[in-house]
């Protein structure tokens, strides 16, 4: 039997699968209204269908999905919802017209050559429709789908996933519109190889991104969050205990991650690299072959497990402590080691040699250092909500892995930022089990461990401690803090609507 990642993506006519009874699918019910009024407004015709993709809280796991390592995501009930219709052959204006019903984000147009280049250099919020489009694209091309001659394309957006706040909002935007592209098409695909292609998708935006985000937007399960494996992806339930929420508590940081790529994620993405070739070599292998062959600290941990385990120990950190040094590498330090020039390693892609421009050295020690041990934490976090430890002793677990996980972004990975440690701090001083920054970082939410039965006293006490005085700047307005603190149960992933 096929498991629920083998199956395509599901084909609704009804709100109900997704959004379920009651206050959530009327509220629905007046999204999709809205959009399909908007619509005709601005084009003139219906839609021929909707799609639907949600955001995401990554539970634990950060940074380590492009190294290769599982991570453990749940789908939010936010999500963004495309509205599309495709032109006929003859049809004239023969464009891309992207949409927002939200009036801040204008009326985006771009050819229907799926082969144009994006502007990374102006980012532009529809930018991210056309990863999808192209994206699409090249994946109907490599099966040998013809598609026939470029049509125009009418779309409608409208997304409830809060910007920059490592919510997923743009894995939300990218996976509804590559999945809005394909169902218009009249294809479906295995939500496994969908969410390959819609992380291949989102890289057009420059940012060398792990998989994470789609995976779990796509394959979503409702009532369960998913241990995601890479290589090749695959989606594993994952029931959490009934007794303790997720709070998501925003920072009010904005982290515009396209904008801040190679100082920020790139430089990470790059950093691993580097650090993985260096433990490559340190261990044994010729420059040459750990240049060739290694791409990232998953392909050298086997290599570190048998340099610890002559020290007595399993663990590839004992190896990452004797092997690299503390202080941070230079890029000469780098190329005496590999014998080649950094950007001979690391290929001549914009987005590589953003980053070594930008870079003033490399902190290979303390990258490195984070990913193994928080890979490592996905699978204690898995390990003990499946356990027979007492509902209490779960939660106090799931709380440790949590705050060492964080203290781990914080220190070694230096991914968070001055609004998250306070925001952190003031969840666990008011009862949070354990409390972290989900997402990339550098701004935007902190996920936190609550007590189902204090949750409520909970979000009154951060409004007190955390955003009352924001509200009073004006940072905020206080009938919007709904969207800022919010408990998130486990949502369902991407769909697609005929009506
Ligand atoms: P956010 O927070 O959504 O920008 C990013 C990456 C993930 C993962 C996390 C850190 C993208 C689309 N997403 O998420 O793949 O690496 O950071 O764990 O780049
Ligand atoms: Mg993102």
């Amino acid at each position: 039997m096929a498991t629920h990642d083998e199956l395509p993506i599901p084909i609704f006519s009804t709100l109900e699968p997704v959004y379920g009874e009651g206050s959530q699918q009327e509220e629905a019910q007046l999204r999709f209204n809205i959009l399909k009024t908007k619509f005709l407004e601005n084009f003139g015709h219906q839609p021929d269908l909707f799609a639907r993709s949600p955001g995401r809280v990554n539970l634990i796991g950060e940074h380590i999905d492009y190294e290769g390592y599982s991570v453990l995501p749940m789908a939010i009930r936010q999500d963004t919802i495309i509205a599309i219709r495709k032109h006929g052959v003859e049809e004239k204006p023969k464009v891309l017209r992207i949409a927002n019903v939200n009036d801040k984000y204008k009326l985006c147009t771009y050819p229907v050559d799926p082969t144009q280049e994006i502007d990374l250099k102006n980012h532009k919020w529809g930018h991210y429709f056309i990863c999808g489009y192209k994206g699409y694209h090249e994946f109907a091309k490599s099966k040998g789908i013809d598609i026939g001659e470029p049509v125009g394309l009418d779309v409608l957006v409208d997304g409830t996933v809060p910007t920059g706040s490592g919510l997923s909002s743009s894995a939300a935007f990218v996976c509804s519109s590559t999945i809005a592209i394909m169902a218009a098409f009249d294809t479906n695909f295995p939500k496994k190889e969908i969410a390959q292609l819609t992380c291949e998708c989102e890289r057009h935006i420059g940012t060398q991104s792990g998989g994470m985000d789609q995976a779990i937007s796509i394959m979503a399960k409702f009532g369960f969050a998913e241990l995601i494996d890479f290589n090749p992806i695959r989606a594993t339930d994952v029931q959490l205990p009934a007794n303790g929420t997720f709070v998501i508590a925003h920072s009010l940081a904005e982290s515009q991650k396209a904008v801040t790529a190679a100082t920020n994620y790139n430089n990470r993405v790059v950093e691993c690299r580097v650090a993985s070739i260096v433990l490559g070599i340190k261990l044994g292998m010729k420059p040459k072959e750990a240049i060739s062959k290694v791409k990232t600290l998953s392909d050298v941990e086997g290599l570190c497990v048998s340099f610890a385990s002559g020290r007595g120990s399993s663990d590839p950190v004992v190896a990452v402590k004797e092997l690299l040094k503390e202080d941070p590498y230079t890029a000469e330090d780098i190329e005496k080691i590999t014998e080649e020039s950094l950007t001979t390693i690391l290929g001549n892609s914009p987005s590589s040699l953003d980053v070594l421009r930008a870079a003033k050295h490399f902190k290979l020690f303390q990258r490195a250092s984070h990913v193994y041990s928080e890979a490592k934490r996905v699978h204690a976090f898995k390990n003990t909500v499946q356990s027979k430890l007492s509902d209490e002793e779960i939660l106090k677990k799931l709380g440790d892995l949590m705050n060492e996980s964080h203290y781990s972004c914080s220190v070694f990975y230096e991914c968070s930022c001055p609004e998250l440690e306070e925001l952190v701090t003031i969840c666990r001083n008011n009862g949070a089990l354990g409390a972290r920054l989900t997402g990339a970082g550098w701004g935007g939410c902190a996920v936190a461990l609550v007590k189902e039965s204090i949750v409520p006293q909970f979000i009154l006490n951060l409004k007190e401690s955390f955003y009352q005085t924001r509200i009073e700047k004006g940072v905020i307005d206080k009938n919007e803090l709904g969207l800022y603190v919010f408990a998130s149960k486990p949502s369902s992933g991407a769909a697609i609507f005929k009506f």
